[in-house]
């Protein structure tokens, strides 16, 4: 196979292609597999991850894939090079979700990958590596709070401290481990042998407004914002909503309110990005003051050294309304990862891979989204592929949505990276 042979993308039919529209209607299928029924939402090592486990697997098959589900409960296919046993292109993303979520996020690039190896065996088309698609099992945290699981258990970066992890329900990370079927002590052994694989692409929804706002329908990653996440607690005095005088008061709700505020203006005015997305108070009767307030912080930056700055400011802030309030304020971090950076060669194929599809100048774009990725540059380089999100770039919402013509061009992209890689690497064997 000349170089040229291995990276021209397949003819596309007019209109939308079939295996574009089998990737939406895919995305509709995994879609209907919640734990809720009033929205999307599906966490790790819970029946529904079980059951889209199993779909995903049945369309990896149908690729032409050997599977399996591997230490961590990701569904994992591999579709041989020309030679056996050759190392292996990772191609994959989650099938998790964040409650009442979206249908594109994470399925959509578990989906386009196997549709790029659907592509390849159609075709009779064997590489000079190997392709594995790896569907994630716990990209977003959702169950236990501190996220990447899936991927970093295949980047061998596993915590053991994270098995005294508890969810909602009070089940540890390793009573659900063993109720999924699976060995805690032989998590290690998701993460592939030594020298056996040779990049990771992932291709996923931009989860942002940039690329509708350029009316581009594709871009590529150059780096993915480091993220730390906390549980807060500001704890005062509950009282009588009527017998205590405000000079008396240590309100833990108006403390934890003035955080809030401190945490949106500080993070703008650093450029970095902060949420407070769950705050309960308790008792939480309508006539008591609040006397503990739980809330949650989601911080990210492109670079790490400003996101600790603004973690620095905020702790500052915090101190001074407990001064003031007379309250106290306590952070407890549940997840930190890194800020990572593409790896130039693979985000090189990527956009080669835009250009493919008739895109001369492909868009670049920083990802303030986490992903699967940032685990696995623990293993090996990576790059990403964005595409567009419609209604204004809505994610982690049920209104996510993407075009079929979008899909379809992000599937030639993608194919076309791949094959990209596979023309460099065929030349870099005859040069070599
Ligand atoms: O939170 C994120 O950025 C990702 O969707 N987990
Ligand atoms: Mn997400
Ligand atoms: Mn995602």
């Amino acid at each position: 196979m000349s170089p040229e042979e291995a990276s021209a993308p397949q003819p596309r039919a007019s209109g939308i292609a079939p295996d574009a529209r089998t990737v939406l209607e895919r995305c509709d299928v995994l879609a209907a597999v919640s734990s809720s029924s009033t929205g999307l939402t599906r966490v790790y090592l819970s029946p529904e991850h079980a059951r889209v486990n199993e779909l995903a697997g049945r369309w990896m098959e149908q690729a032409g894939m050997t599977t399996w589900l591997d230490a961590a409960g990701n569904q994992r296919g591999r579709y041989e090079g020309r030679e056996p046993g050759a190392p292996a292109l990772l191609l994959g993303s989650h099938l998790d979700t964040v409650p009442d979520a979206g249908r594109y996020d994470g399925m959509l690039g578990v989906l386009l990958a196997i549709a790029v190896v659907e592509r390849l065996s159609a075709a009779g088309i064997r590489l000079p590596f190997a392709v594995e698609v790896l569907a994630f099992g716990d990209e977003e945290g959702t169950r236990f709070g501190t996220a990447l699981l899936g991927s970093r258990a295949v980047a061998g970066t596993w915590d053991d401290a994270w098995w005294q992890l508890v969810d909602s329900e009070g089940v540890s990370l390793r009573d659900a481990f063993v109720a999924f079927g699976l060995d805690p002590e032989a998590v290690g052994d998701a993460a592939p042998p030594r020298g056996s694989v040779i990049g990771y692409l992932e291709t996923h929804i931009e989860q942002g407004p940039y690329l509708e706002e350029a009316d581009r329908a594709l871009a590529v990653v150059s780096s993915i914002a480091g993220a730390r996440r906390f549980e807060l607690t500001m704890t005062g005095v509950a009282g009588h909503a009527g017998g205590v005088p405000f000079h008396r008061r240590h309100d833990a709700l108006a403390g934890a309110s003035e955080v809030v505020l401190a945490v949106e203006r500080i993070a703008r005015d650093a450029g970095c990005i902060a949420t407070v997305g769950r705050l309960e108070a308790f008792p939480g009767g309508v006539n008591v003051i609040p006397g503990l307030v739980e809330f949650s912080l989601d911080l990210r930056a492109e670079h790490d050294d400003r996101r600790d700055e603004v973690w620095a400011a905020i702790e500052a802030a915090a101190a001074r309304t407990c001064v003031e309030r007379g309250l106290v304020f306590a952070a407890h971090e549940t997840h930190s990862a890194p800020a990572v950076v593409a790896s130039a060669a693979l985000a090189d194929a990527v956009r080669t891979g835009i250009v493919a599809t008739g895109d001369a100048e492909p868009m670049t774009l920083f990802s303030k989204a986490g992903h699967d990725a940032m685990a696995i540059d623990a293993l090996t380089d990576w790059a990403m592929l964005f595409v567009r999100c419609g209604n204004g770039g809505i994610s982690h919402h049920p209104d996510e949505t993407v075009t079929a013509a979008d899909v379809a061009v992000a599937l030639d992209a993608f194919e076309a990276a791949v094959r990209e890689l596979a023309a460099r690497h065929v030349s870099a064997e005859t040069t070599a």
